[in-house]
């Protein structure tokens, strides 16, 4: 019997200043603790890329006076299996969605036709601004999550169309004229 597709789950690293002294240490990847439990309770396989994990780790970014610390988008991408039913991306900070899109685009480069699904606090404060900044972005989770990613899962297994908005207020996802089938996205 063929295995069902299991979704990939990412936070991305922390990106951190290359000048500074001292720092808050990395905490346990709750976020997506939460979702992949919800997932699991609803008998969907998940796969979860904590990029916080490698914390010993400081990369410089080339380009912006910053390091990540953790894994970098490559290797994060490396890791994402290409059969899942599709990848979402835990932003939490705002002033880290520098490098967050950047994980965005390295896994769409790595896997055009993968649905990427776009969360957490940053996301939640602006979705049309992260929609518009990160075309790579299939749609984006709206609030808090647990039902949100259940309800994505059901549809993408049924490869049901994801368009408009969806949830209860304040929840749910949105996204551009995205239809999804047979997992393959298309934007209009
Ligand atoms: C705990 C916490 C911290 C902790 C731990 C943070 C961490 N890395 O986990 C500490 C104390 C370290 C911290 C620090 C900071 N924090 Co803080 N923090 C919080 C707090 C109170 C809770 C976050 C949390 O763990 N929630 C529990 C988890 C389970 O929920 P979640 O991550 O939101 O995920 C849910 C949904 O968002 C959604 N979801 C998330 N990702 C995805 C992905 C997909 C695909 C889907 C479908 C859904 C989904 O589903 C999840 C389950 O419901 C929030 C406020 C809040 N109520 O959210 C502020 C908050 C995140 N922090 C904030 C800020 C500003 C900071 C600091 C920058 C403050 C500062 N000036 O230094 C620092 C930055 C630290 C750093 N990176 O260097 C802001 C972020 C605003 C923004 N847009 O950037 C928030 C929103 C508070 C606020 N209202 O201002 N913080």
């Amino acid at each position: 019997m063929k295995a069902q597709p299991s979704v990939t789950l990412i936070r991305p690293p922390r990106v951190l200043s290359r000048t500074s002294l001292n720092t808050v240490p990395p905490v346990a990847p709750l976020t997506l603790a939460y979702l992949a439990g919800a997932l699991r309770a609803n008998g969907v396989r998940t796969v979860s890329i904590d990029g916080c994990a490698a914390a010993d780790r400081c990369t410089p970014l080339d380009d912006l006076p910053f390091v990540v610390n953790g894994l970098t988008a490559d290797q994060i991408a490396e890791q994402v299996d290409g059969t899942s039913l599709f990848v979402g991306v835990s932003c939490m900070f705002s002033r880290e969605w520098i490098y967050q899109k950047r994980v965005i685009r390295a896994v769409r480069r790595q896997f055009p036709h993968l649905p990427i699904i776009a969360g957490g606090e940053h996301v939640t404060a602006d979705p049309e601004f992260v929609l518009r900044d990160c075309p790579e972005v299939s749609a984006c989770a709206l609030g808090e999550g647990e039902e949100t990613i259940v309800d994505l899962a059901r549809a993408l297994q049924k490869s049901a169309p994801l368009t408009g908005s969806h949830g209860r207020p304040g929840t749910g996802f949105r996204s551009r004229s995205i239809s999804i089938a047979a997992s393959a996205w298309t934007s209009t």
